[in-house]
């Protein structure tokens, strides 16, 4: 048996998901290999932690400039990593940015997909490298039936949920005309403190924080009755490495196979914060009340409301746990007291928000 350490490329690697499977791979022992693109800010900071010091050889860490709109620079990237496992991370993965930007989207999240896959066959890796692609419960979108598994028709809502099924069927395309170990992971809402501050969770958590520690007024959201079965990503980045680790290539569900609304999330995290809610009003009047204070905390904003909106996710994630003997370990609660106890630590340093800012997501 060689020892020669794994190599793995993760596209989105500086993103949430991104973060925790480079932690996961590093600590199985793999070389991790990242591309990041170029910004005119940091942009690093999930992985700042994982990069000590690029001239150390037993790192094992790299990151590459690199982005899924330019095929040559993937080809490169891809010859000189010669990876065995590719995970592809990297999306415009916000649903209602999808909306601004549907070119964009379209460009790096579905044609993308299809660059890293031509790489692989034109530097004739077929046989060597295996490939994950981050699929989406909002492939499902327009709800026709629960909870959702493998044999779910899809339906999607949003320009990114669209540019996902082209990912997704092309994967499945290039399994099957050319022997492709390539995969899909459709996967379920999944959160952490490193979520991005606009995704609906964060966005919650965030202002719980900020609220509680008198640094923000109100949180202003869009639509409290979606429903969303959410899960921790360190969680989901395990099931993503266990896809990889099978001898034939498929595709999984992975879930929690439980939903609650915004609205619960809601309530969850501002408790966590020590803030009672109660809901008044209905539709775009409702408002969540500080019980104890009689302040009003959350109020609606239609700006928030989607052209069209997925309504209702919960996944059955029974052939991961079957075939792959996975399974989430932590459960909404915990989830939420995680994030909020790792905000309220982030806020106490940071300076005052503007009262009654909006936030923007
Ligand atoms: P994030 O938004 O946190 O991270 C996205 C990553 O993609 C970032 O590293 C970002 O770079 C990078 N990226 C964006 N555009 C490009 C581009 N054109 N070229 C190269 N890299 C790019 O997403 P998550 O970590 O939450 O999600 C990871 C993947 O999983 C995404 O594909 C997402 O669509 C998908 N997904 C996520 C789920 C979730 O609940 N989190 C559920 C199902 C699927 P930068 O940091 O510079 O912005
Ligand atoms: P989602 O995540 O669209 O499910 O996509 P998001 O957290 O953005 O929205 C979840 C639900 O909350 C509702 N919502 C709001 N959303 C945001 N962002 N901001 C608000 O103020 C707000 N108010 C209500 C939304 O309408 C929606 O119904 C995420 C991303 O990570 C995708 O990349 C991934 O594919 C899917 O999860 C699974």
């Amino acid at each position: 048996m060689s020892d020669r350490r794994k190599v793995a490329l993760i596209t989105g690697i500086t993103g949430q998901d991104g973060s925790y499977l480079a932690e996961l791979l590093l600590a199985k022992g793999y070389v991790v290999h990242g591309i990041k693109r170029r910004s005119s800010s940091f942009n690093t900071a999930r992985v700042d932690h994982l990069y000590h010091d690029r001239h150390d050889p037993g790192v094992g860490f790299y990151l590459h400039y690199g982005d899924l709109t330019d095929a040559t620079n993937l080809i490169r990237i891809l010859a000189e990593v010669q990876p065995d496992e590719i995970y592809n991370l990297g999306a415009q993965s916000h649903v209602a940015v999808s909306f601004e930007t549907p070119e964009y989207t379209a460009n790096s999240d579905a044609l993308g997909t299809l660059r890293l896959l031509e790489a692989i066959r034109i530097l004739g890796l077929e046989k060597r490298t295996r490939f994950y692609q981050a699929s989406t419960s909002e492939l499902y979108g327009k709800v026709r039936a629960v909870p959702q598994d493998e044999t779910t028709p899809f339906y999607p809502r949003s320009p990114y949920g669209v540019a996902k099924l082209y990912a997704y069927w092309i994967v499945v395309n290039y399994r099957e005309a050319y022997g492709l170990h390539a995969s899909n992971g459709v996967l379920f809402n999944h959160e952490s403190p490193r979520r991005g501050e606009t995704f609906v969770t964060r966005k919650i958590t965030r202002a719980a924080a900020a609220i509680s520690l008198g640094k923000q007024e109100c949180l202003w959201l869009g639509n409290l009755d979606a429903q969303r079965d959410w899960g921790h990503a360190r969680d989901f980045v395990e099931g993503m490495w266990r896809i990889l680790q099978q001898e034939t290539p498929d595709d999984y569900v992975l879930a929690t196979g439980e939903t609650h609304t915004v609205r619960r999330f809601a309530e969850l995290a501002f408790a966590e914060a020590g803030i009672v809610l109660e809901w008044h009003g209905a539709g775009v009047e409702e408002v969540g009340v500080d019980r104890a204070s009689g302040r009003t905390v959350v109020r609606i904003d239609p700006e928030y409301f989607r052209p069209t909106e997925v309504d209702l996710l919960i996944g059955n994630a029974a052939k991961a746990r079957n075939v792959l003997g996975w399974t989430h370990t932590v459960r909404l609660p915990e989830l939420v007291a995680e994030m909020v106890a790792s905000d309220i630590a982030l806020m106490r340093d940071e300076a005052p928000a503007v009262p009654g800012q909006r936030a923007y997501g």
